[in-house]
């Protein structure tokens, strides 16, 4: 007997940024995204460095054509829905629906395109989830305020919410508000940031975007529950339980403080006010907010579910010398650097490999939250080789399956999870890198890491077998 529920959803996650391409097409603005370049050309430098980044002509700009979904998105969600995809994770690039952020009405062409994605979706099953912001506020918005520093967004935040949920009331039920919320403190550049590297007090900037964020999530709630009350609507943690290096008090202490920096922004989302621990946090790093009465009134507009990525556990030491030491040989992870897991394996990306470590990661959410958990992201990125027209990519079966059966132990743990959609589902560009090389789909897409290639689709190996997980819901792995 299958230990997934029946009505459980499986399908593929992807991003308006990352698959669309078509980056002015239909009137659509620019964002975060398009100003970014390939690795070879420094990205991580530059999400760091946006100021100077976005003076600079790269030449090649991996997300302009991206894997061109707007144009292919037909073709792919058939294939999709060949795979029995119950769901499709994908997010509405804000810039094409207010380019500028601040237009009176939407742009008309950008409200179509999305309508014509649902109906496409709807026609073999999907039901879409959808994420309001992963990594696209409108560029113009970074440049007139600095984008979320300002409490302007909150309500331009409001209006783009409020007019996708009217638009896409009898098409959209299942929606995310921001994608991985904490990469503010991580990466803020990707989180709607601008000028924080050159601050006296970064951490100052960062906290009141994300305060802002936060209030804008809670209102966007409060409007999709009044457009219709039947809407689900997520937050959305870069997760990952964090494991303390040894078991010595502080680096127990480092682990739960590191795993508390994402903690914080769910606290908020689920229970609606600040977690009592971030008064000492504000204190420790000079940090005062501004908090109006409304925002309080505000945030009382709590979720409904907690959706998350999972790519990898980390590892942290409260020994700042051993911290310092290893500094070097830290690998690199979803949003977060780590130790090394002498326990585990590492991607080709040097990401750990943890399945495990997901159900441990959602019993520890569960526990906290005790709201229906959406795995919404997870995945092995890797490079593939074509053979004969074919793709034998069992490494990402393996990936996945173990993955998948983590899923069910945490189940039968006894938590509640809605559905599990595995990240690029479809070959797109990677966020972290610009790569194209960096692999997650199902479906390849052939295009290399300097944009050259027919953009054709290929069915991989992994195609058949996710067709036939889906089929026996999870049990067939
Ligand atoms: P990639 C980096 C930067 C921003 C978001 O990551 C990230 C990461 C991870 O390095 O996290 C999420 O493409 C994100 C997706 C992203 C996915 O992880 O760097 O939500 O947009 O593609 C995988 O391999």
């Amino acid at each position: 007997m299958s230990k997934f529920p029946k009505e459980f959803l499986w399908g593929g996650a992807i991003a308006a940024n990352q698959y669309e391409g078509a980056h002015k097409a239909g009137g659509k603005g620019l964002g975060p995204i398009d100003y970014l370049p390939n690795k070879e050309n420094g990205r991580i430098y530059a999400m760091y460095h946006p100021d100077e980044a976005v003076k600079k002509d790269y030449g090649y700009y991996p997300s302009h054509e991206a894997v061109d979904g707007y144009h292919y998105y037909k073709e792919d969600i058939k294939m999709f829905g060949e795979m029995g995809f119950k769901c499709l994770r994908l997010s509405i690039s804000w810039p094409r629906i207010y380019p500028t952020g601040e237009e009176d009405k939407p742009n008309e062409e950008g409200l179509k395109f999305y309508d014509d994605l649902f109906d496409e979706c709807h026609k073999y099953g999907i039901e879409p989830v959808v994420t309001l912001n992963h990594f696209d506020t409108p560029m113009a918005l970074y440049e007139k305020y600095n984008g979320w520093e300002s409490r302007k967004l909150i309500k331009l935040f409001e209006n783009y919410a409020k007019a996708v949920f009217e638009r896409y009331k009898e098409k959209v039920k299942y929606w995310l508000t921001f994608n991985e919320i904490n990469i503010l403190l991580v990466l803020p550049y990707m989180g709607g940031s601008m000028s924080i590297n050159d601050a006296e007090n970064p951490l100052q900037l960062q906290y009141q975007a994300a305060h802002h964020q936060l209030v804008a999530s809670a209102l966007a709630t409060k409007i999709a529950h009044e457009v219709n009350p039947n809407n689900m609507v997520g937050c959305m943690l870069a997760a990952g339980e964090t494991y303390p290096n040894t078991c010595n008090p502080q680096d127990i202490w480092a682990a739960k403080e590191l795993d508390r920096e994402g903690f914080f922004f769910i606290d908020i989302q689920v229970r609606g006010k600040y977690p009592s621990y971030s008064k000492r946090i504000f204190k420790e790093h000079n940090i005062n907010l501004d908090i109006r009465d409304e925002d309080y009134e505000a945030l009382k507009h709590t979720v409904d579910y907690v959706g998350f990525s999972y790519y990898s556990t980390k590892v942290a030491t409260g020994d700042k010398e051993l911290e310092k030491k290893l500094e070097s040989e830290k690998t690199d992870g979803n949003i977060y650097a780590s130790l090394q897991n002498p326990y585990l394996e590492r991607t080709q990306w040097g990401w750990i490999v943890d399945p495990f470590g997901l159900r441990i990661t959602m019993n520890t959410i569960y526990d906290r939250y005790q709201l229906p958990l959406f795995v919404v992201e997870n995945g092995l990125g890797a490079k593939d080789t074509i053979v004969d027209n074919q793709i034998h990519d069992d490494y990402r079966v393996e990936y996945l399956s173990s993955h998948i059966e983590a899923v069910a132990d945490t189940i039968e743990d006894g938590v509640e999870v809605m559905g599990y959609t595995p990240w690029g589902c479809i070959d797109l560009i990677s966020a972290g890198t610009g790569q194209m090389s960096k692999r997650y789909g199902f479906i390849y897409v052939d295009l290399d890491d300097e944009g050259s290639g027919t953009r054709k689709r290929l069915k991989k190996d992994s195609f058949n077998w996710y067709k036939k997980v889906i089929a026996s819901n999870g049990e067939d792995l």
